[in-house]
């Protein structure tokens, strides 16, 4: 059954096997479909020597060979049915590991693909000591709060500005590097709006356990009211900025994770490869 499966997938990507969606989605049934197999084989194997250890017990008569019968020295024993017990046995242990190799790849490979540029959005996300800046289509850049739309790919584009970083989104599976002088390609669909947040996973220095953003998924239309709103001005929703008044929320929250840090510092930090770049 399961090799019918990977065969039928293997032929056509689009088979309806491969699971399709979300990355939580992806990966949640990786892990259900390892903990089933996982379970099935372990109650077959531990079930099957409670039996033969019962069936064996000493006293039960089972198991006891006559003289006649009883291998000699060197002699290999034959066992039931010419080895037909082996063979099936490390047959059926093949099938299913190659099919779980097989589905897994398959399934991964999609979630390596990612979406297409046509029907995703792209933002730039730049990892800096310490906090997230993002950058989108249209140049808009904020700091500290990454804002998108529910049931849209978003396909991210990571660096660094200084050190190496990892940005990740547990709830939504995302976890990516952010490396200087390097880009990083990541994904993700949130379908649920709220609020999640993004960390840093990459020990960065002292600031490293505050390098936190918010993402907040809208609604697609608020995410477009609000990103018609931005005037695909080069304005900068951050910290050391004077200008967009619309930018309250997010100016706010880059105060609340940068407070433990040295503020002064970073932001220069910032200013200075803001400029250069
Ligand atoms: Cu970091």
């Amino acid at each position: 059954m399961v090799m019918e499966h990977v065969f039928g997938s293997s032929l056509s990507l689009q088979s309806g096997l491969v699971p399709r969606g979300t990355r939580a989605v992806v990966f949640d049934s990786i892990f259900e479909v390892f903990l089933l197999l996982g379970t099935l084989v372990g109650v077959v194997v531990v079930g099957y020597m409670l039996y033969n250890a019962y069936k064996y017990r000493f006293g039960s008569g089972n198991g006891t060979v006559d003289d006649e019968r009883r291998p000699s020295l060197g002699e290999l024993p034959s066992g039931g049915g010419g080895g037909r017990k082996l063979f099936t046995s490390f047959f059926m242990s093949m099938i299913i590991v190659i099919s779980l190799i097989s589905w897994t790849y398959l399934t991964l490979l999609y979630v390596e693909e990612g979406p297409s540029a046509e029907e995703s959005l792209d933002v730039e996300v730049e990892g800096y000591q310490f906090g997230w800046r993002f950058t989108y289509p249209n140049g808009h850049t904020t700091d500290g709060v990454l804002r998108v739309p529910a049931d849209t790919p978003i396909r991210l584009t990571l660096t660094s500005a200084d050190v190496f970083h990892n940005f990740g989104i547990t709830e939504l599976r995302v976890k990516s590097d952010a490396i200087p002088g390097q880009e990083t390609e990541t994904w993700f669909t949130a379908d649920e709006p709220g609020t999640y947040t993004a960390e840093c996973y990459e020990l960065c220095g002292a600031g490293h356990s505050y390098m936190s953003a918010e993402v907040i998924v809208m609604p697609p239309d608020e995410y477009q009211e609000w990103y018609e709103s931005t005037n695909g001005s080069q304005s900068v929703e951050s910290t050391n900025s004077t200008q967009s008044s619309g930018s309250a929320n997010s100016t706010q929250s880059v105060e609340n994770t940068d407070n433990s840090t040295q503020p002064a510092e970073s932001t220069t930090n910032i200013r200075v490869s803001t400029v250069s770049s």
